[in-house]
């Protein structure tokens, strides 16, 4: 199954990524994780990633996609995927779904997790990552509203969008996805019979 995971920075993403990939049992690509990975690395294009990051901002398209790009060809995502944090503005989505069709392995599901924004900067103070200070909050939820949230409509014209309330705790926020992505995996043709766990 390959999965599109959007919400604001703080919704939970990571944390719910990581119980649904065990579920699906598919691989996990979180652009986040690799641009932190790669500055650890002193990857260049990570490091040049790095001071939007830091500041609050969006990663440029061209490096994020040429990131995901090299990462795509390796074998293990042919079977599926969860893509988190990714696609982040509707030129990475258009990209990806280029990229996909190619293959003829289509997004099944585009799932937004919401969360306001008061709650959004409880859980990221809370975290104190270094880009979880007020000031860089404030800006990324401001990215995310004017950057991010076109996707919504791009995928809802795609019929593929499935809203997912994100408050409550990690175990009430994943049965709520469990649910979501169960629905959409009822309705792929195929022999195989009913869909696993
Ligand atoms: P990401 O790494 O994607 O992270 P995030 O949006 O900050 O957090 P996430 O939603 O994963 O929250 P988490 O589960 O950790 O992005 C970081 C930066 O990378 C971006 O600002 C951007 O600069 C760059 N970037 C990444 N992808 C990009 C792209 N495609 N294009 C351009 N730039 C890109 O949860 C947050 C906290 O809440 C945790 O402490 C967690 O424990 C807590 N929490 C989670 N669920 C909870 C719950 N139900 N109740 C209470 N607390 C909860």
């Amino acid at each position: 199954m390959r999965v599109v995971f959007i919400g604001p920075p703080g919704a939970g993403k990571g944390t719910q990524c990581e119980r649904l990939v065990a579920y699906l049992n598919i691989p996990h690509l979180s652009t986040g994780d690799m641009l932190r990975q790669g500055r650890e690395e002193n990857n260049p294009l990570a490091l040049l990633a790095d001071q939007y990051m830091s500041s609050g901002q969006l990663v440029p398209d061209p490096i994020v996609l040429q990131l995901v790009g090299e990462r795509l060809e390796r074998p293990e995502y042919a079977e599926g995927v969860l893509f988190d944090g990714f696609p982040r503005t509707v030129r990475q989505a258009e990209t990806l779904d280029r990229t996909l069709a190619e293959r003829n392995t289509p997004l099944e599901v585009a799932l937004e997790l919401q969360v306001d924004d008061d709650e959004i900067s409880r859980r990221l103070s809370a975290r104190g990552r270094d880009d979880d200070r007020a000031e860089v909050i404030a800006r990324r939820l401001r990215g995310y509203w004017n950057q991010t949230r076109p996707l919504l409509d791009y995928y809802r014209n795609r019929g593929i969008l499935e809203r997912v309330d994100g408050a409550g705790t990690p175990e009430q926020v994943f049965a709520r996805i469990q649910t979501a992505v169960n629905k959409r995996r009822n309705r792929q043709p195929g022999p195989s019979g009913p869909p696993g766990p």
